[in-house]
């Protein structure tokens, strides 16, 4: 088993946790003296520094919302002066203002340390070779990501997203031994090379991918595996907390690690606020321990996960969450029924003759419309086959929404690719 950092990543339980007070007694001090808002929030809420004594202290505290990242926009949650800053990165929000997020030297330095945990933590050492295919620019998730690989003596290939023709062609020439992007481009990428009829397993010398900035299923997981044979491992991250890397699978594939001396995370139950109860399901609650240009208190992600509590086989104390199974707010509603996206990937993704792109098109009167690109053969002229395999789709999609939805089978290649975050959800309801 190789480890990064051993020491940090096996600190036995009871001095992590011990890291983890000494972290959040700073951390609350510093916000508290150097952020008027959180100050005026702690205040409301009747709660000062010297009220956090143990860990389970921290419930004694005010939330941090989305819209608290727009209160003095946009340095208002500044806890350092302006000119310690060294970096802005934003969130992915394609409408209206961006979450702004800022970084000191010294969190770019602690974002690449906890990206070469994670890395190394999944194999990847000096001597592999990494295509990073998502965007640089002001998303967190290609420049985090780069240095963490050059701090573990990764050659990187900067390629950012798209061109798909190239993405292959940098793949063949420089022997890509891993790359991250999202799970969505990925799918995407996986057939067109083995549409260019090539044999990943013999041209290329792809070991495993790093997929994440967007919710998927384990089934997709499997179908990109298959289709490469290769190990895909799950990186969770959001920009608020520094970017990628604040949780990631090991070998073992079972959960992904929290950095937990770098993030006190919680589980809540999103109506009340209140912990749920051990391994239950509830949105993700971090507290960031270390970073310095701008930390937060308890912020809510909307990211639905629950706990696993057992012991990793991989040795690592840090505990593990399991992969997101939604956000809060990408459940749509239709006839009264609540769904997720993902409920609706897994199944597709699991049905033999499904390809790698979908939509969901929500249209007037809760019509649900699927709209899922298959295998080419399919089009062969064979009605009755096409038709069976609408009616397994339906059928299977029906047992797990309880709702009966429209399927349309499409050719590949007819739906919109998306090379960064996809969006699956049109909902026209509310245009
Ligand atoms: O997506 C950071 C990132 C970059 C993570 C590269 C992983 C890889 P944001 O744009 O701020 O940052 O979006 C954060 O994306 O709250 C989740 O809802 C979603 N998300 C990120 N990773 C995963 C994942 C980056 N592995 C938001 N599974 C988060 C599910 C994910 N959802």
């Amino acid at each position: 088993m190789s480890f990064w950092n051993r020491e940090i990543e096996t600190l036995p339980e009871k001095e992590l946790k011990k890291l983890q007070l000494e972290r959040l007694k700073r951390v609350v001090e510093v916000v508290y003296n150097k952020v008027p808002h959180y100050r005026k929030k702690f205040e409301e809420a009747g709660v000062k520094p010297s009220d956090i004594k143990t860990l389970e202290d921290i419930v004694k505290l005010p939330f941090t919302t989305k819209e608290d990242l727009f209160v003095d926009y946009p340095y208002g949650l500044l806890a350092v002066p302006k000119e310690e800053v060294i970096r802005l990165h934003t969130s992915s929000g394609t409408t209206g203002k961006p979450k702004a997020i800022f970084f000191t030297k010294k969190d770019i330095d602690f974002g690449a340390e906890l990206i070469a945990r994670c890395l190394v933590m999944s194999g990847t050492t000096k001597g592999d070779v990494l295509q990073n295919s998502m965007t640089y620019g002001l998303f967190t998730g290609a420049f985090i990501m780069h240095y963490g690989a050059e701090k573990v003596g990764v050659m990187v290939i900067p390629a950012g997203p798209g061109n798909t023709e190239r993405q292959i062609e940098l793949m063949k020439t420089f022997g890509t031994t891993c790359f991250h992007m999202t799970p969505s481009y990925a799918l995407y990428v996986a057939s067109v090379i083995l549409e260019k009829g090539i044999d990943p397993r013999k041209d290329l010398k792809i070991k495993r991918a790093y997929l994440g900035a967007e919710p998927y299923s384990e089934e997709t997981r499997k179908k990109i595996e298959d289709m490469l044979g290769i190990d895909v491992y799950n990186c969770y991250g959001l920009s608020e907390m520094g970017g990628p890397g604040v949780g990631f699978e090991c070998v073992y594939k079972n959960g992904l690690h929290i950095w937990e001396d770098a993030f006190l995370a919680e589980i809540i139950n999103p109506q009340t606020g209140e912990p749920v109860k051990e391994g239950e399901i509830g949105e993700l609650i971090l507290t960031s321990l270390n970073r310095e240009a701008m930390p937060l208190i308890r912020y809510r992600t909307r990211d639905l996960t629950y706990f696993i509590n057992e012991p990793c086989p991989c040795g690592r104390i840090h505990r593990r969450i399991s992969r997101i199974l939604g956000r809060s707010d990408d459940m749509f509603i239709v006839r009264g029924v609540n769904i997720f996206p993902q409920q609706i990937e897994a199944v597709l993704m699991s049905i033999k003759g499904v390809a790698q792109n979908y939509q969901i098109v929500l249209e007037n009167y809760d019509e649900m419309i699927v709209k899922v690109e298959i295998d080419r053969d399919f089009f062969d002229g064979r009605v009755e086959r096409l038709l069976k395999l609408r009616e397994e789709i339906i059928e299977k999609l029906r047992k797990t929404i309880l709702v009966r939805p429209k399927v349309e089978l499409l050719e590949p290649g007819t739906l919109p690719v998306s090379e960064g975050k996809a969006k699956r959800v049109i909902d026209k309801r509310t245009l």
